[in-house]
C-alpha cells in the first residue's frame, strides 16, 4: 500500500509526463513548477520548440514526480511516444489564447491507448487572453476530454507571467499522483524492465542508458540483459535525477551505466530487462481499436508503424475476425513485426499511419510471443479473449493453449499474462486433466493443453488416413513414413509421444510391421480378394515346397502387379508367414515344420542342414532360408555347423 511506503518516510515515485501542442507552454510550466530548463540542445534553444524529451524532477509531500517533458510538434509525435510510454499521470496543458489544436487531441489520444488513468488539465497563458474567452475555452477542454480518462480531471488556469494557478496546479498533481499510485504500486516487485530511451557515453564510464523504469528494481552491481540483442551487461553506477544513487526502482527515471556493452550497440527501442525474463518476437496477438478520427477502415494486412514502450518498429497487422476493422471499432490481430521486440502481457502500444504519419489506433498485448493463428476461427478468437480473463487460472490455461507444442514452464506464466504463483495453478490445472505433462525422456516433460494436443492428434490420425488411403493394400503403414509428416516439429521424441498417446487412447494400432488407423483393414477390390485367396490356397496345397513369389506373379492371369502386396497382406493378417522376400509358407506348414523338427529335437539334440531337409522333405536350397528362418523367429539356435533347439 502507499500508505506503508510514506509511513517508512519514503516519497512514493511516479512518472509525470506533459502533453499538448506545441508552444502551448509545457516546457516553460514545467520550468516554473521545477526550476529546470529541459530544452538543453542547441537547436530548441535557438528554435524556440522542443525537439528531444527533456527531464525534471519536482517533490509534492508524499510524492516524489520525475517529469518527461514532450515535444508538441508535429513532426516529433514519435518522440512524444516514446516518452509518454513509461508514464504514470499526465500533465495536458492547453494554451488559454490558441484552445484545442490537432496535437491536443492526438495526444490525449495517444495518453488514453497507453492506458492513463490519471492526469490534471493546465489551461496556460491565461495573462494573454480575457476571463470570457479563458472560460469559452474551457469549455472546449471539457468537450475534448469528455468520456476520457480525463473527463473528470480539473483544469487549473495558470501563468507563469503573473504565477497564477501554479500552487493549485502542484496540489492538483498531488491528488492524481495519490490516484496513479493506487494503481501501480503492485508493479514494485517482480523482474526489472526499463525501456531505453537515451543512450550516451560519459568518457571513462562506458555507456549510459536512460528510461522510466517499467516495473522491479535495480542495484549496483546487478546483471542484467539489453533487449531484444540479448546482450548481457553489469550496472557500474545509478543516478536519479543526476543524483548517485545505489538503487532505482518502478516510478523512478534512472540513469544507468553499464559494463559489458559499446553504448554505439544501444538504441532507443531497446529495453534493458532481468535475465530471462523478456523473450524477442517478431509476432504479436494484440487487442486493438481504431480512433473514431482515423479516416478510413483498417484493411487487412495493411502496413503499419507500432510504438510499444520506446521502440518505433513496421508490422503488417493481420486482423483476426474480419476482413476490415472500422473506425471506432476493436479487434483481436497479429502484428507481423520487421524486427524482433519485447513485451509484455497488456503492454500498451499505439498504431500510427505509414503515410501520412498519423496516429490511427492503438491497443494491448495479448500475447508477446505468438505463433501464427488462424484467421476468423471462432474457437481461436474466443480463447484470446480468455488472455484478458480477471481469474489467473483462466488466463493461465489460455495462454497454456497459445503455446501449443512449444516447451514453457510455469514461470513464463508470469510473463505472458502475469499469473501469481504460477507453480500451484500449472500443478491444479494438471491435476484437473486441462494441462497434460507429456513424458519426453527420463529428464524431459512437456506440459500441453489439453485441446491443444488434441488437435495435434487430430492431424496425426489424418495423416495416417491419408497414407492409408495412399497404401489401400497395405494394412499397416511403416512408423517412419508416418513420423516424418511431423519432422517439422524437430521434435522426434514429442512425435513418438503423441503417437503413443493414440496407441494408448485405443485410435491406433502399432505393430512390428507399423500402425494402422484403429478398425482400418486394407481397402481389397473383387478380383484382388479373390485373387489373394486363391494364391492362399495355393500355399496351403503346396505346404513345404511353396511357389516363389515371382512364379505366383507370372501365373496370375490378372492384378499381376498386386500379387507381392496381397502376398504381403496375408502375412500380415497371418494366412502366410515370410521366410524371405520370395518365399512364403501358409500358417498351417510353418507350424507344421515346427511340429515336425520339434519331435526330432525330442531324440537328438542337434540338427544340420541335411538333416533338417530330410526330415521336412525340402531340397537344399529350400532348407538353408527356413533354417535360418527358425533361428530369426528364435526357434533354433545355430552353433557352428548344426542347430539346436533354442529354449
Ligand atoms: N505570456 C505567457 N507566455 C507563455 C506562458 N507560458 C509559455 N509562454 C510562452 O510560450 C512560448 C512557448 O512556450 P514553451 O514552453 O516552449 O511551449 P511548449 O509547449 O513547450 O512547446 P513545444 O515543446 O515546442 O511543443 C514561449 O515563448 C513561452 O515564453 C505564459 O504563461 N504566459
Ligand atoms: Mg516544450
Amino acid at each position: 500500500m502507499p500508505a506503508d511506503r510514506t509511513m517508512n518516510g519514503m516519497a512514493i515515485d511516479l512518472i509525470l509526463g506533459t502533453a499538448g501542442h506545441i508552444d502551448h507552454g509545457k516546457t516553460t510550466l514545467v520550468r516554473a513548477l521545477t526550476g529546470t530548463d529541459t530544452d538543453r540542445l542547441p537547436e530548441e534553444k535557438r528554435r524556440g520548440i522542443t525537439i528531444e524529451l527533456g527531464f525534471a524532477s519536482l517533490e509534492l509531500g508524499d510524492y516524489q514526480l520525475g517529469i518527461v517533458d514532450v515535444p508538441g510538434h508535429e513532426r516529433f509525435v514519435r518522440n512524444m511516444l516514446a516518452g509518454a510510454s513509461g508514464i504514470d499521470l499526465a500533465l495536458l496543458v492547453v494554451a488559454a489564447d490558441d484552445s484545442v489544436k490537432p496535437q491536443t487531441r492526438e495526444h490525449l489520444e495517444i495518453l488514453r491507448l497507453l492506458d492513463l488513468t490519471a492526469g490534471v488539465i493546465a489551461l496556460t497563458k491565461c495573462d494573454l487572453a480575457d476571463a470570457d474567452w479563458t472560460d469559452m475555452v474551457e469549455e472546449e477542454v471539457r468537450e475534448l476530454v469528455a468520456g476520457s480518462f480525463l473527463a473528470e480531471a480539473p483544469i487549473v488556469r495558470t501563468s507563469t507571467v503573473t504565477g497564477e494557478g501554479l500552487d493549485e496546479l502542484r496540489q492538483q498533481l498531488a491528488t492524481a499522483a495519490a490516484k496513479a499510485a493506487d494503481r501501480s504500486v503492485d508493479r514494485d516487485e517482480g523482474p526489472f524492465r526499463m525501456a531505453i530511451d537515451r543512450v550516451f557515453t560519459l568518457a571513462g564510464h562506458g555507456a549510459v542508458v536512460t528510461g522510466s523504469v517499467a516495473s522491479g528494481s535495480l542495484a549496483v552491481g546487478d546483471s542484467l540483459v539489453i533487449e531484444p540483442l540479448g546482450e548481457e551487461v553489469r550496472v557500474r553506477a545509478l543516478q536519479n535525477h543526476d543524483r548517485a544513487v545505489q538503487n532505482i526502482h518502478r516510478g523512478q527515471r534512472g540513469a544507468v551505466n553499464l559494463v559489458g556493452v559499446h553504448h554505439t550497440e544501444i538504441r532507443r527501442g531497446h529495453v534493458l530487462a532481468s535475465v530471462g525474463h523478456l523473450v524477442p518476437s517478431r509476432l504479436l496477438t494484440v487487442r486493438i481499436e481504431l480512433l473514431k478520427s482515423a479516416a478510413r477502415p483498417l484493411k487487412n494486412r495493411s502496413r503499419l508503424r507500432v510504438h510499444m514502450g520506446t521502440d518505433e518498429v513496421m508490422a503488417n497487422v493481420s486482423l483476426l475476425e474480419a476482413d476490415s476493422l472500422d473506425p471506432g471499432a476493436r479487434c483481436v490481430a497479429q502484428l507481423f513485426l520487421s524486427e524482433p521486440v519485447v513485451s509484455v502481457w497488456r503492454q500498451p502500444l499505439v498504431l500510427r499511419q505509414v503515410s501520412p504519419v498519423v496516429t490511427i489506433g492503438g491497443g494491448h498485448v495479448l500475447d508477446p510471443d505468438a505463433t501464427r493463428l488462424p484467421r476468423k476461427d471462432m474457437g481461436t478468437i474466443r480463447r484470446l479473449e480468455q488472455l484478458n480473463a480477471k481469474e489467473p487460472r483462466d488466463r493461465a490455461l489460455a495462454s497454456a493453449f497459445f503455446f501449443d507444442l512449444r516447451p514453457w514452464d510455469s514461470g513464463d506464466l508470469a510473463r505472458t499474462v502475469a499469473v501469481p504463483e504460477p507453480e500451484t495453478v500449472v500443478a491444479e490445472l494438471v491435476s484437473a486433466g486441462d494441462l497434460r505433462s507429456l513424458v519426453l525422456s527420463p529428464t524431459r516433460t512437456r506440459l500441453v493443453h489439453r485441446d491443444a494436443l488434441e488437435s495435434w492428434l487430430l492431424r496425426m490420425e489424418q495423416a495416417l488416413a491419408r497414407l492409408h488411403a495412399m497404401n489401400p493394400l497395405q494394412p499397416f503403414i511403416e512408423q517412419s513414413r508416418l513420423t516424418s509428416r511431423f519432422r517439422y516439429l524437430d521434435d522426434p521424441p514429442l512425435v513418438q509421444t503423441m503417437l503413443s498417446e493414440l496407441q494408448r487412447q485405443d485410435r491406433v494400432r502399432i505393430a512390428p510391421a507399423g500402425v494402422a488407423l484403429r478398425g482400418h483393414g486394407p481397402q481389397l477390390s473383387k478380383g484382388e480378394q479373390k485373387l489373394l485367396d486363391q494364391m492362399v490356397e495355393t500355399y496351403q496345397q503346396a505346404a513345404l515346397q511353396p511357389p516363389s513369389v515371382k512364379d505366383l506373379r507370372a501365373s496370375a492371369t490378372k492384378n499381376r502387379a498386386a500379387v507381392p502386396q496381397l502376398i504381403e497382406l496375408a502375412a500380415a493378417e497371418g494366412r502366410l508367414v515370410k521366410v524371405t522376400p520370395e518365399m512364403y509358407l501358409h500358417a498351417d506348414a510353418e507350424q507344421r515344420m515346427r511340429a515336425i523338427l520339434e519331435d526330432a529335437f525330442g531324440e537328438t539334440f542337434q540338427l544340420t542342414v541335411g538333416q533338417i531337409r530330410d526330415l521336412l522333405e525340402v531340397s537344399r536350397k529350400q532348407a538353408i532360408p527356413l533354417s535360418e528362418y527358425l533361428d530369426r523367429i528364435g526357434f533354433t539356435r545355430r552353433v557352428g555347423d548344426v542347430r539346436e533347439l533354442a529354449s
